[in-house]
């Protein structure tokens, strides 16, 4: 079998860290492998199959003999390095907002519509969607396959770790503040306001119509990856005091009658997600049970009575894992087996 050169940019991060586990456990075919990350990781190792390895620091000369270059470290490093690993033959798989809605550049979810990994050969880069998207559009695709979907409504309860490391540590340092009644004396770093025993709807910048730059991403992403201007979308997107997984509560509207049960049938079979949904024996997903699992799993399936096509549903996904580490080791996987 054929090995590659990998390297993950931001191999320290939050998602880096989950790159390099995924890769191990899904046994990609490495031939070497690089961790690279800031000056500030000088020293470090990286535990990969039984070995400790160096963290570099990376440069422009990292991507010498590199195959496939993994970046998850912000997208002001993707977009000084990224035409960088390109140019020294390099196919980036870019998990920041960078070059998302560049309309020569693939948007890509395994899932949903892994035919648009052929178009890397425009600028050698694929981009990863948000983590919001990623599992929203996963359970969306049955529905929008067999129904056609005209509008989504989605209100996002989000981890803390889809913001770094220093917002994990964040809300650990105001929940133990709290307990020692030391809570009131603790100013934010990396929230705009405390979010221990918060909830707050404000990820990323505000533009001037007064939606968040998140909610953008959402509401644009989902159009590109469906190739489909014309559907509807409308996002809330709201930080909660919870570490890992991402939550959605989403209403759609199809454009063709459905039956409930059959939509639970269509999940239930959709690759890449769980149904979890018996309300009577209180079962839903749940961001504690999704933890460091691989799919998306949905639940609280029912009609939304107050629309002739309407559904809502409950969507729980880990947003390290689908929402960024692993949607991007699916698309590397592809990526050789059709194209490199
Ligand atoms: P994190 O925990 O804060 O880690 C950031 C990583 O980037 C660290 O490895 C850091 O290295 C590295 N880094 C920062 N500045 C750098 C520089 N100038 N040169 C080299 N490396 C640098 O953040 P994270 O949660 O892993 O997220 C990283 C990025 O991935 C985000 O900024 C975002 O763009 C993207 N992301 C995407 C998704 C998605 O849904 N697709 C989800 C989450 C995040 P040091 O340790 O040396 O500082
Ligand atoms: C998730 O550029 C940056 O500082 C990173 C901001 C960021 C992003 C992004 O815009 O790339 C943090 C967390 C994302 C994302 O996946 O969109």
């Amino acid at each position: 079998m054929k090995e590659y050169s990998v390297a993950v940019v931001g191999a320290t991060g939050m998602v880096g860290e989950e790159m390099a586990s995924i890769l191990e456990k899904r046994s990609f075919p490495i031939k070497k492998i690089s961790f690279l990350a800031s000056e500030r990781s000088i020293g470090r190792t990286i535990h990969f199959k039984g070995e400790e390895l160096p963290v570099n620091v990376l440069d422009k000369n990292s991507f010498r003999g590199i195959d496939i270059a993994l970046f998850s470290a912000g997208g002001k490093v993707s977009r000084e390095y990224a035409p960088i690993a390109v140019e020294s033959g390099a196919v980036v798989i870019d998990n920041t907002s960078y070059f998302r809605m560049d309309e020569d550049i693939p948007l890509v979810v395994p899932e949903v519509n892994p035919e648009d990994i052929t178009l890397y050969k425009n600028r050698g880069i694929i981009s990863n969607p948000n983590c919001s998207t990623i599992q929203m559009v996963v359970a969306l695709k049955p529905i929008y396959d067999n129904f056609g979907i005209n509008r989504i409504v989605v209100a996002t309860y989000q981890a803390t770790s889809g913001a770094g490391r220093r917002a994990v540590d964040e809300l650990i340092h105001e929940t133990k503040a709290f307990f020692e009644f030391k809570l009131k004396d603790y100013e934010p770093a990396v929230f705009p306001h405390k979010i221990a025993f918060n909830c707050l709807p404000h990820i990323d910048v505000f533009f001037e119509d007064g939606y968040t730059k998140e909610e953008k991403k959402m509401m644009n992403e989902t159009r590109k990856i469906f190739h489909n201007k014309d559907i509807r979308v409308t996002a809330t997107c709201v930080r909660v005091p919870v570490i890992r997984c991402h939550s959605e509560a989403i209403n759609v509207e199809t454009e063709k009658a459905f039956d409930i049960e059959k939509v639970k049938q269509l999940i239930a079979s959709q690759k890449g997600c769980k149904l979890v949904d018996d309300p009577d024996g209180s079962l839903y997903p749940l961001a504690l049970d999704a933890s460091g699992k691989d799919e998306v799993f949905v639940g609280r399936i029912r009609r939304d009575e107050s629309i002739e096509n309407g559904m809502n549903m409950w969507v729980v996904s880990d947003n390290l894992r689908k929402g960024a580490a692993l949607n991007a080791v699916q698309i590397a996987e592809i990526l050789i087996k059709q194209y490199l």
